[in-house]
C-alpha cells in the first residue's frame, strides 16, 4: 500500500496563453484528483509550473524582436495567475529557469554522464550557414515525408503527427533565414533507451496492465518498434548548458530538462523532497496530453532508470484531444478559447467552465467543446438541476423555520430508499476516481443532486407543510444533509460552488468519509441565507464567444490567403475547347429547398438558356439583373435540385472564400466568344 500521492501535471510551454484544450487534457482532471486525495485525508503533493526552454520560445522571442526571458517570465505569470484563478490547486508552480532546476537538471545529467549512462555520437545535422547556428527541431520546416503536407516542423509534422528529425524533412528550409540548411558534423550525447528497453516492456506491459488503453497501447508500439538512442542534447543558445567540459555551445534537449523540472519544484516545495521521489510508498501519477505520453512513459522513465535513486510513475492517465466547435484547437490559428480571456469575459464562471470540460473530458477518445453545449450544461444541469434541488431545499428551510435546520423524526422506506441511492451514487462516484474516470464520475455525483431533486418532488414538502408538519421536517432535514454531501462531492469539480455551500451549511471542514451521512447539519443551527449558486447563461453570452471565434477564423484567413498554385500548363488547341461566351441576365430567382443556388435565364444571343449557380449566399436574386457575366456555354448539362442547369457562370472566389461573378469591363453582345 502506497502512502503519499505525487501528481504532476505537464509543464505547459511558457510561449503562450493556455487554451480549454490544456485545461479539459490536464489540468482539471489533475485538480479534481488532487482535491479527491486530499478529501480523503491522504497525503498528497500536486506539482505543477512553466516549460520555459525549448525552440518554440526562442521562435517567439525572435519574432517579437525581445529576449527569451522577457517571453517567459510574461507567459510564466499569466499562465500562473490563470491557473489559481480557476481554482487549480497546486501545491508548487515552479519554472524551468529557475536556479533550483538549473542546478538540479545540470546534477542530473552529470550523474548520468559520470556513470557512463551517455553515448557521445558525432552526426551531420541541418546548419544555417547565413544565420551561423544549427537547426533544432522547429528552427527547421518543410515538406512532411509521411503525408506530404508543407509546413512539417523538424521534430513533429502536425498534420498527421508523425514525430520526425530535422533531416527526414523534404525540401527543409531554415525558420531563422529562410534559407536552405546544409549539412554539418556535430556531437551530441545520447540516452540508449535500446539499453532500458526490457526493464520498460516488463515494466508498463506486464506490470500495468490496468493503464488506459490508449496509454499501453502507445507505449506497447513504441517498445514493438524498437527503442533507438535518443539526443539529450541541442545546439542551441536558450537552454541549461551542457555540464561537462568541450559542451560550449550545446544545451540540454528541452525533453530531458522539462521532466525533470517535476523533481526540481517537489525540492522548491519542501526540504523533504526525496520522499517524494524516492520512498517506495509514494505512488507518482503523470496528467498528460496524449502527445506526450512517449516522454512520461519510456523516455523520462529511462532516464529515472539510468539515474537509479527514483520510482518510475504508477500511471500516466493521458487524455486525448479536446476539439473546439468541430475543429482542432489551434494556437498559430487562434482557434482556441484561452482561459485569461474567459475568466475575464465570464466572471465568476470557473466552476462552469470545469463542470463543462469535465463532462466532455476527452478520456478515451477526440471530444469536442462547443459553446451551446456549454450554455446547455449551465443552464439544465447545473442550474436547473444541482443549484436548484439546493436553492429548494434551503429556501424551504428560511421559509419554514427562519432558516433553523429541523430534527427528522421516524425515517420512511422512502426516505431510506433514497438514503441508500445517495450512498450507492457516491460509491460508484469513488470507484470512478479512483480509476482516473473523472467524466463518470461526475455523472454519479450528478445523479446524488437529481436524486435530490425526484425526493422533493416525491414528497412535495410545500403541499405537507399543512397537514403534517412533522414529515415535512423529516423531508427537509434530510434534504438539508443531502446538500451538504453535494458540498463535498463536489469540491473537486466546482470547488467554488462547494465552499459557498459548505459555508451556507455552517460545515466546518469538508471530507470524503462525511460522504453518505446524513447526520451532517445538526438540528437547531441556522444556515445562511440561499445564495444564486449558478445563475443562467443568456444566449447572447455565447453568441457573442461565437462570433469572436469566427471572426478570429475569417482574421486568420484573410492573413494566410495565397493564390493557388498554378495549375499544370495546357496549350491553345486545350485552352480553346473550353467555349466561354458573354450573355445577359433576364432572370433570376432562388431555387426552392436549396439555400445555395439561384437560378438565371441568360439571354445568350442563341435563344436563350438557364444556369444554376451556387451563389445565393453572396447575391440577391435582383442583384444582377440585367448584368452582362461570362459562362461556359459547352459545360455538360447537369440537373441540380431538379432544375437542369445549361452552363457555368464564372465567378472568382476572394481570400474571404466570397464569389464574385465575372463579367466584360464594357459593352459586349450576348453570345461573343470569350478567349
Ligand atoms: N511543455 C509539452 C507540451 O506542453 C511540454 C510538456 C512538458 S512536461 C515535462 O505539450
Ligand atoms: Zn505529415
Amino acid at each position: 500500500m502506497f502512502k503519499r500521492t505525487l501528481i504532476t501535471s505537464a509543464l505547459p510551454y511558457a510561449n503562450g496563453p493556455v487554451h480549454i484544450g490544456h485545461l479539459a487534457g490536464v489540468y482539471v482532471p489533475a485538480d479534481i484528483y488532487a482535491r479527491y486525495l486530499r478529501l480523503k485525508g491522504e497525503e498528497v503533493m500536486f506539482v505543477g509550473g512553466s516549460d520555459e526552454h525549448g525552440v518554440p520560445i526562442t521562435i517567439k522571442a525572435r519574432n517579437e524582436g525581445v529576449t527569451p526571458q522577457d517571453i517567459v517570465d510574461r507567459y510564466h505569470k499569466m499562465i500562473k495567475e490563470s491557473f489559481e484563478e480557476l481554482g487549480i490547486s497546486f501545491d508548487v508552480y515552479g519554472r524551468t529557469t529557475s536556479k533550483t532546476h538549473h542546478k538540479n537538471a545540470s546534477d542530473f545529467f552529470r550523474k548520468l554522464y559520470d556513470k557512463g549512462e551517455f553515448i557521445e555520437k558525432t552526426s551531420e545535422q541541418l546548419y544555417d550557414e547565413e544565420a551561423g547556428e544549427f537547426l533544432a527541431d522547429r528552427y527547421v520546416v518543410g515538406t512532411c515525408p509521411h503525408c506530404g503536407k508543407d509546413g512539417a516542423y523538424g521534430d513533429q509534422c502536425e498534420a498527421c503527427g508523425t514525430s520526425l528529425s530535422p533531416s527526414d524533412l523534404i525540401n527543409p528550409k531554415s525558420k531563422l533565414s529562410g534559407s536552405t540548411p546544409v549539412l554539418k558534423e556535430t556531437s551530441h550525447w545520447y540516452l540508449p533507451l535500446d539499453k532500458w528497453e526490457p526493464k520498460l516492456r516488463q515494466w508498463i506491459l506486464e506490470e500495468h496492465k490496468e493503464w488506459r488503453p490508449n496509454v499501453y497501447g502507445q507505449c506497447k508500439s513504441w517498445l514493438d518498434m524498437g527503442l533507438q538512442p535518443r539526443a539529450v542534447s541541442r545546439d542551441l543558445k536558450w537552454g541549461i548548458p551542457v555540464p561537462v567540459d568541450g559542451a560550449e555551445g550545446k544545451v540540454l534537449y528541452v525533453w530531458f530538462d522539462a521532466p525533470i523540472g517535476y523533481i526540481s519544484n517537489t525540492i522548491d516545495a519542501t526540504p523533504e523532497w526525496e520522499k517524494w521521489w524516492k520512498d517506495k510508498d509514494t505512488r507518482m501519477i503523470h496528467f498528460i496530453g496524449k502527445d506526450n505520453i512517449v516522454f512520461h512513459c519510456i523516455v523520462f522513465p529511462a532516464m529515472l532508470l539510468a539515474h537509479g535513486e527514483y520510482n518510475l510513475p504508477d500511471n500516466v492517465p493521458a487524455n486525448e484531444f479536446l476539439n473546439l466547435e468541430d475543429d482542432k484547437i489551434s494556437t498559430s490559428r487562434n482557434w482556441a478559447v484561452w482561459l485569461h480571456e474567459y475568466l475575464r469575459e465570464l466572471p465568476g464562471k470557473q466552476d462552469v467552465l470545469r463542470y463543462v470540460l469535465t463532462a466532455n473530458a476527452p478520456e478515451t477518445k477526440d471530444n469536442n467543446f462547443t459553446w451551446k453545449d456549454f450554455q446547455a450544461r449551465n443552464n439544465s444541469e447545473l442550474v436547473a438541476i444541482l443549484g436548484n434541488f439546493i436553492n429548494r431545499a434551503t429556501v424551504l428551510i428560511h421559509k419554514y423555520y427562519g432558516g433553523m435546520i429541523p430534527a427528522a423524526g421516524e425515517l420512511t422506506e422512502a426516505d431510506k430508499e433514497m438514503m441508500k441511492e445517495v450512498k450507492e451514487s457516491i460509491n460508484s462516484l469513488s470507484s470512478n476516481l479512483d480509476n482516473f474516470k473523472f467524466r463518470e464520475g461526475l455523472k454519479d455525483a450528478m445523479n446524488v443532486a437529481r436524486i435530490g431533486n425526484k425526493y422533493l418532488a416525491d414528497t412535495e414538502p410545500w403541499k405537507l407543510i399543512k397537514t403534517d408538519p412533522v414529515r415535512t421536517a423529516t423531508i427537509l432535514n434530510l434534504a438539508v444533509q443531502l446538500c451538504a454531501n453535494l458540498a463535498v462531492i463536489f469540491e473537486p469539480f466546482t470547488p467554488f460552488m462547494a465552499a459557498k455551500l459548505a459555508e451556507q451549511l455552517r460545515l466546518k471542514v469538508l471530507k470524503w468519509d462525511m460522504t453518505g451521512k446524513f447526520d451532517l447539519v445538526p438540528d437547531g443551527i441556522e444556515i445562511g441565507q440561499p445564495e444564486l449558486l449558478f445563475e443562467k447563461v443568456e444566449d447572447a453570452v455565447v453568441e457573442a464567444q461565437v462570433k469572436k471565434l469566427e471572426d478570429a477564423k475569417q482574421k486568420n484567413i484573410l492573413e494566410n490567403w495565397q493564390p493557388n498554385a498554378v495549375k499544370e500548363t495546357v496549350d491553345f488547341p486545350t485552352f480553346e475547347k473550353m467555349d466561354i461566351r458573354v450573355g445577359k441576365v433576364l432572370e433570376c430567382e432562388k431555387v426552392p429547398k436549396a439555400d445555395k443556388l439561384l437560378k438565371f435565364k441568360i439571354d445568350d444571343g442563341m435563344g436563350g438558356r438557364t444556369i444554376v449557380s451556387g451563389i445565393a449566399k453572396y447575391y440577391n436574386p435582383e442583384d444582377l439583373l440585367g448584368k452582362d457575366v461570362c459562362f461556359i456555354a459547352n459545360f455538360a448539362p447537369r440537373k441540380l435540385k431538379g432544375v437542369e442547369s445549361q452552363g457555368m457562370i464564372l465567378s472568382a472566389q476572394d481570400s474571404d472564400g466570397r464569389l464574385v461573378v465575372i463579367g466584360p469591363t464594357g459593352e459586349v453582345r450576348p453570345g461573343s466568344s470569350v478567349g
